[in-house]
């Protein structure tokens, strides 16, 4: 089985500090908090950036100075979000590939989302999908509900993105897919051979999930923009606390733990500079 590769999803774009008062939100907090996942076993990391204010935001330059930032402690992989926030329109969502990061996410459809729609039209996949192949940024394909998996399939079918595919099925979310163990089983079973994919549950939904994946040979992600607990109502202390418990998880169960270098060439990274 190839090692495995543990994401930490610092920040995200919903969670506030009153909720988790270890919330990652300014660049040198987010730096900080990637550093330690990146001691504690994380290869990669997924970034949501804030504006002063702690609101959401995919302004390039906010982007910008938290990828330097992170890059000066160590060599994990940084993952933008072209997420971002429900509200934020298609083209502030896509600033951050203009800085060719690694790798960033990719939505592949519309869902609700909560109380609210994350909207990704066939037009706005394609237009991202396309400026992540100019800029060299590998997809992170991002699954709220099984089609999909159909549409990123698509993108490959149209010649849009190459093959082999990397999935993030993200389950749980209010409104999209639930987190049982047979939900992931049907999107594993869904997605092309020479694929790729990691898992995030959502909440309670977390630590499970993540469990089947390490022994199923898929890949993990975990922190607070999936998860502020450590357990039933008791916080965690850091996004690292909930990245040391994957990488002893997959010690108990015999599965190392990718490096970043290991991450770069599992899932087929351009040279990393
Ligand atoms: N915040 C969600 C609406 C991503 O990062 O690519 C979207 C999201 C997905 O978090
Ligand atoms: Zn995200």
């Amino acid at each position: 089985m190839k090692k495995l590769i543990i994401t930490a999803a610092l920040t995200g774009a919903e969670v506030t500090k009153d909720q988790q008062p270890a919330l990652p939100v300014s660049p040198e907090e987010i730096a900080e908090a990637a550093y330690e996942c990146y001691i504690a076993g994380a290869s990669i990391v997924h970034i949501h950036a804030r504006d002063n204010d702690g609101n959401p935001t995919q302004d390039y330059d906010v982007y910008k100075e938290i990828k330097e930032k992170i890059e000066e402690k160590c060599n994990i992989i940084v993952q933008p979000s072209t997420g971002g926030a429900t509200w934020h329109s298609p083209e502030e969502r896509l600033q951050p590939v203009d800085l060719k990061p690694e790798m960033a996410t990719l939505s592949c459809g519309t869902c609700n989302f909560g109380a609210d729609v994350f909207m990704n039209s066939e037009e706005y996949i394609e237009m991202f999908a396309r400026k992540m192949a100019e800029n060299g940024v590998k997809p992170e394909i991002e699954v709220f509900e099984r089609g999909m998996i159909e549409n990123a399939k698509k993108l490959v079918k149209k010649g849009i993105l190459d093959g082999p595919l990397h999935f993030d099925f993200v389950l749980g979310v209010p409104g999209a897919c639930p987190g049982n163990p047979e939900d992931l089983m049907y999107m594993v079973n869904s997605i092309p051979d020479d694929s790729t994919w990691t898992v995030a549950g959502i909440g309670r939904h977390e630590t499970p999930l993540a469990t089947m994946a390490i022994i199923l040979g898929g890949h993990v992600r975990v922190g607070f923009e999936d998860n502020v607990y450590y357990d039933k109502g008791v916080l965690a202390e850091s996004n690292a606390q909930l990245v040391k418990r994957i990488t002893r998880l997959a010690r108990e169960l015999g599965r190392d733990v990718a490096t970043p270098d290991d991450a770069r060439v599992i899932l087929g990274l351009r040279p990393h500079a």
